[in-house]
């Protein structure tokens, strides 16, 4: 027993004592290799980044913590420029020095090269590359196979640490990217990694250091502690937004708004109005609160074809035809009241006329002509009259969130598969039971205002775990 402890002990030590792993992130000019850095750092202000090259002139390091324990270091290098004058330099060497391996012919050049020297930039990235146990090459592979880029990996090679080519700016670039990994299998190198660095998965990031794992052996452990603890933040943050916009829907669902007089109609539209305000202002501190959970930044909005705007929805939820652009049927006489802008139903006593009642078989064409009938209508009713949010517009609130989730979610695989994902969600992805919720939901108007009113209603939990559910069906959590 004793000795097991101490066994574990003097390994966890000898562990502690192990150095931390050094990882160099290099390659041509412009690649991204900055832009990687920032996401696997979750950093947006780590070094500069630039559509130019140069933009990295030396080297910087930053380190990655699971929690609060060190893991690795980054080193972020500058652009290798001149790949030509680099080879007739190590040429040189080498033909000066005859017995030099190819790694002490770096060393070499690393050694002679002075500060101010044109090949200063080139010689900062071989130090940084001598001193690390593995390197990242970030490849641009919308650029062909130039033979300036078989010469880079063949310098690089030089140093006979292992090589992890990370393809970037791959959407839309399979052809390019097919060329890349053949000319790479030349130089035996294919374990590699595809993504776009400004929008990052958790799952390529997974596989990266999985990789590390494999080549070295000695910070499997570590890298393991990172992996898991990115998974669990990450299946947090998924729960977290999933439960986000679960309680939008829950809100919007519960949300009931007077009409006051309900024979008069123009105080019904002042309602109407109103509720649309709500409903909108709901799906926008939504929006806001997603895009902040998951980091996401303007280039990461255009990256992965989010139509929004500044922090808006680009199309508001009212606007006529936005049901049609979320591939909900309009065909229905119900749904055309609702594709006219309106996205209220009228309920009366604690019982829903229903989009068709109303909207559909009354209106049909919609708001202005609800507001013209309004009286007759509401004159058919007695009791108390409130307007809620109609079906229609809680089935397009909750696809439209859906979508969003599965692209915040989704970094870096949108961007790739771009047919797919503009495909339009049907009305098949609405969570089971959806309409038996919305009624649930419509009967507990409190549930929507104050979080303790439903504290001890199993039925909320059910409803609000259904549709976090629902939401993440075949995503990683
Ligand atoms: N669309 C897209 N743009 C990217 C991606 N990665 C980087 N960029 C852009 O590419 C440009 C260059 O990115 P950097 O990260 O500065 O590249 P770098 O390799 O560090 O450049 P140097 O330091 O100059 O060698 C910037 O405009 C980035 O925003 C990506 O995955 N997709
Ligand atoms: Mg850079």
């Amino acid at each position: 027993m004793v000795a097991q402890f101490d066994m574990k002990a003097s390994s966890g030590l000898a562990e502690r004592a192990t150095p931390l792993l050094e990882i160099a992130v290099v390659g041509h000019t412009n690649t991204g290799k900055t832009s990687l850095i920032r996401t696997l750092l979750r950093s947006t202000s780590f070094g500069k980044v630039e559509d130019a090259a140069g933009t990295t002139r030396h080297v910087e390091r930053a380190t990655i913590f699971a929690g609060s324990e060190a893991i690795l270091n980054l080193h972020d290098t500058p652009g290798i420029e001149d790949v030509y004058a680099l080879q007739d330099e190590l040429q040189a060497i080498a033909s000066k020095h005859k017995r030099l391996t190819s790694n002490e012919l770096l060393e070499k050049f690393v050694a002679i090269t002075a500060l101010n020297d044109p090949l200063e930039q080139e010689a900062k990235v071989i130090r940084q590359v001598l001193r690390s146990d593995v390197l990242l090459y970030v490849i641009d592979v919308r650029e062909p196979v130039l033979e300036k880029y078989l010469i880079e990996i063949e310098i690089l090679g030089k140093a006979i640490k292992p090589i992890i080519p990370i393809f970037n700016f791959t959407a839309a670039h399979r052809a390019e990217l097919d060329l890349w990994r053949k000319k790479l299998a030349a130089f035996n190198i294919y374990a590699s990694l595809e993504l776009d660095t400004v929008a990052f998965a958790f799952e390529a990031e997974k596989r990266l250091y999985q990789k590390i794992q494999s080549l070295l052996e000695v910070h499997y452990a570590r890298l393991q502690r990172l992996i898991d603890h990115r998974a669990r933040v990450w299946n947090q943050l998924c729960i977290s937004a999933a439960r986000r916009i679960a309680g939008l829907i829950i809100a919007t669902a519960c949300y009931r708004e007077p009409t006051g007089d309900e024979r008069d109609s123009v105080d019904t539209s002042a309602a109407a109005i109103r509720l649309q305000d709500f409903v909108r202002q709901a799906e926008q501190n939504c929006l806001t609160d997603l895009l902040k959970m998951f980091n996401f930044t303007d280039k990461d909005i255009e990256l992965q074809k989010i139509p929004v705007q500044n922090g808006y929805w680009q199309l508001d939820l009212f606007a006529p035809g936005v049901l049609k652009a979320y591939g909900l049927d309009i065909g229905s006489a119900a749904l055309k009241g609702a594709a006219a802008g309106a996205g209220i139903d009228l309920m009366t006593g604690g019982l829903s006329l229903g989009t068709a009642s109303i909207l559909g078989a009354i209106v049909g064409t919609g708001w202005s002509t609800f507001r013209r009938y309004g009286k007759e209508i509401q004159a058919k009713f007695q009791g108390t009259h409130w307007l809620c949010v109609d079906d229609n517009t809680l089935q397009l609130l909750y696809l439209r969130q859906h979508q969003l989730l599965d692209k915040l979610m989704n970094r870096g695989h949108a961007a790739r598969h771009t047919d797919q994902i503009e495909q339009q969600p049907g009305r098949g992805d609405l969570p089971e039971g959806w309409r038996e919720i919305i009624d649930i939901l419509r009967q507990n108007p409190a549930w929507g205002r104050l979080s303790e009113l439903h504290g001890h209603d199993a039925r909320y939990d059910t409803i609000e775990k259904k549709l976090i559910n629902a939401l993440l069906k075949g995503s990683t959590p």
